[in-house]
């Protein structure tokens, strides 16, 4: 079987070091796909994905056919079929909204000029870097010849993060649940929805009004304790480990190119897909959604039902990715 280019930007931080070793046992592609890495790193992280890659080749990994290192973007994307964009541009003290999106545009859009250049026909782009939809945005601005369905950020962690809140709430194994949905932003705003989620076949709704004493305290609970600890559990790992989400997320990067290529099968996921209007988000953003693959590309799942909660909830996410959209534009950067 022919090697799949994996190309891991930001490959000597932490998510990397979590995600690598992981592509090259065969967690993503499948046990039987051969795998040539491409590290991408800015010059002061090379020493350190040189040195996973000491470990990578330690490890002795059947498949894994080749891994290069490089600070060089087009060389890094030479020939991608699979491009995780995770190296970014942290906030730091002091820094802007206008700043931030700025800095990763230096970031994002020589990546997405490099791989409209230099990436093979059939590249699929999943953006984990923060802030990440806007960075698929600009990254897929930057790729003109690249179909703008192709790229997509990064939500599986939130949409996984959801399903462990239910089941711990639910005391059900995770794997009786189906249709959790994250709508939205991959920030604060996000909103994890779980009006269309069923338990062992039947509405959460419903098992959680049975539990909590009724549906207005299964409401409650919803909008003060599951929708925040979702969307804020990056600070509550924060405060807790003293380091941002590495393991957890490298997993979701996997997830999320594992079921793009494979399939979704009878269920859907969450992923920050190219809106074409649906569930009225302007066409052009990068919001989540729910999406199924059939192994070409991630769709969105059209046709639900939004209640007048979600559609507000789902509304003040988008508001937030359109600010950012025209920060962007205004600073001239797509
Ligand atoms: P680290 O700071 O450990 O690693 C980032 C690496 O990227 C560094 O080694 C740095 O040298 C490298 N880098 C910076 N600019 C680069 C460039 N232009 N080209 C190539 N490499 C570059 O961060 P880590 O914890 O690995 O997190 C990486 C990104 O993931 C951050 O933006 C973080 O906010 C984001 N996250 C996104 C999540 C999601 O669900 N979408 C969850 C986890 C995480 O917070």
């Amino acid at each position: 079987m022919d090697a799949t280019t994996v190309t891991v930007t930001g490959a000597g931080g932490q998510i990397g070091y979590a995600l690598l070793f992981r592509i090259a046992a065969g967690d993503m592609l499948g046990a039987e796909r051969p795998v040539r890495l491409r590290l991408l790193e800015i010059p002061q992280g090379l020493a350190s994905a040189e040195g996973a890659a000491l470990e990578l080749q330690d490890c002795a990994f059947p498949l894994l056919a080749d891994v290069e290192i490089t600070d060089d973007p087009r060389v890094a994307f030479d020939g991608a079929n699979i491009a995780m964009l995770v190296g970014a541009r942290p906030r730091s003290a002091g820094m802007e909204r206008a700043d931030l999106l700025a800095a990763n545009a230096g970031i994002f859009g020589p990546q997405g000029a490099a791989l409209n250049a230099a990436a093979a026909d059939d590249v699929r782009v999943v953006v984990v870097g923060n802030p990440a939809n806007t960075n698929a945005l600009i990254a897929a601005a930057s790729a003109p010849d690249i179909p703008g369905e192709r790229f997509a950020a990064l939500t599986r962690l939130d949409h996984d993060r959801a399903l462990a809140q239910l089941a711990a709430a639910l005391e059900t194994p995770v794997a009786a649940l189906r249709g959790v949905i994250v709508w939205g932003n991959h920030s604060a705003t996000q909103f994890p929805d779980v009006a269309h989620a069923t338990v062992a076949g039947r509405p959460v709704t419903d098992a959680l009004a049975e539990r909590l004493g009724g549906s207005a305290a299964a409401a409650a609970w919803l909008d003060e304790a599951f929708v925040p600890r979702v969307a804020q559990r990056g600070a509550e790992i924060i405060s807790v480990r003293g380091s941002s989400s590495a393991a957890s997320a490298a997993h979701a990067a996997i997830s999320h190119v594992r079921d793009l290529v494979h399939g979704t099968g009878d269920g859907w996921t969450s992923a920050a897909v190219l809106s074409h209007g649906e569930y009225g988000v302007p066409a052009g953003l990068y919001s989540s959604a729910p999406v199924t693959s059939d192994g070409t590309a991630y769709r969105v799942v059209d046709g639900l039902e939004l209640d007048e909660r979600g559609r507000a909830r789902l509304d003040a996410s988008v508001a937030e990715l359109v600010a950012e959209r025209d920060a962007v534009r205004a600073l001239g950067l797509i």
